[in-house]
């Protein structure tokens, strides 16, 4: 057996949402998108050199088609053909909408990268994850990050400790795996939804504000950004043929939860993905009345409180 590297990441959750691709072929974003890397919910993945190429997903071989555009990027930028032989677990739901492609690709670039002995600096492993999964360009860093819309790569913006109270409650409404990929939604809204084009020139307008928000850490305005952004997302994904619903009815009782909490003066701002769970942007002073009231809609949700997150480790 060769030697084992193995990373450890976090997803990234966007507060302005990437939805769109300029490029297909390239996996360019059409979007900006403005993230928050989440912590203490990692993907660790072990890479070895192998004979072959695998890959097992929590103990299950994974297909290996969507893995082969940056096998290949890495074998070029190596100068060799190496195959890998990767084992990836999640210690969160995968699938589910909480963005563990953007911290499985992040995770697998850099321990390919590592077990080639690839010296590259972060924005060119950023631009290489990339192709696995845009999110994942953003996961290659810790705290609040950017990737521009048609960028190649995404850049850290502040460092985790910027904003130390800043906290994400994460309710994970359903634990069943979504039934249609982000990456198909996103490319039949480019293809059906009359909204699309709105969504693209909306989601320019959203980031300045967004930008200037987080630089005076205003939660107030930020919250209210994040949940513009999805809502619009979701618009256009519901306005496309076939219409696509990602919300469970649990997903609108949270979302009517943090509306009340709004309006009694506790700052709770949600965000959805691809997905059904909700994740409630918040200060730590909060926390507790917020996961309090969110548990009571129902005992079984699982909720999860994340810090802002480190950005990638290996070992
Ligand atoms: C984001 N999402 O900005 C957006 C918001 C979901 C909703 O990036 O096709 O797996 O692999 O580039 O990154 C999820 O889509 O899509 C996503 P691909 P990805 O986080």
């Amino acid at each position: 057996m060769s030697e084992e590297v193995r990373c450890r990441t976090s997803p990234s959750l966007a507060l302005v949402k990437y939805w769109g691709k300029k490029s297909t072929r390239k996996n360019l974003p059409a979007t900006p998108s403005l993230a928050v890397t989440l912590g203490g919910v990692y993907t660790e993945t072990g890479v070895r050199i192998a004979e072959r190429d695998s890959i097992r997903l929590n103990g299950e071989n994974v297909d290996l088609d969507r893995f082969l555009p940056l096998f290949a990027a890495l074998r070029r930028a190596a100068g060799r053909t190496a195959f890998f032989q990767v084992e990836t677990t999640n210690n969160f739901p995968s699938s589910a909408g909480l963005a563990s492609s953007s911290s499985g690709f992040a995770a697998l670039t850099i321990a390919c990268a590592r077990i080639l002995e690839l010296d590259l600096a972060p924005e060119r492993l950023s631009a290489l994850a990339r192709l696995g999964s845009a999110s994942a360009a953003r996961s290659l860093f810790g705290g609040f990050t950017l990737l521009p819309a048609g960028g190649r790569a995404a850049r850290q913006l502040y460092e985790p400790e910027y904003w130390p109270e800043f906290r994400i409650v994460i309710v994970l409404v359903s634990l069943q795996a979504k039934p249609i990929s982000s990456r198909a939604a996103m490319e039949g809204t480019r293809k059906t939804s009359p909204y699309y084009r709105a969504w693209l020139h909306n989601a320019g307008e959203l980031l300045q504000p967004a930008l200037r928000a987080l630089q005076g850490r205003d939660i107030d305005v930020l919250g209210d950004i994040a949940r513009l952004s999805y809502s619009r997302m979701h618009a256009a994904l519901l306005a496309s043929s076939p219409p696509v619903l990602y919300w469970l009815p649990s997903t609108i009782s949270v979302i009517r939860e943090c509306q009340h909490l709004r309006d009694e003066g506790i700052g709770a701002w949600e965000t959805l993905d691809a997905g059904p769970q909700v994740k409630v942007l918040c200060l730590q002073a909060d926390v507790d009345v917020i996961s309090q009231r969110l548990q009571r809609l129902d005992p079984e949700m699982k909720i999860i409180v994340a810090p802002v997150g480190p950005g990638p480790v290996c070992e």
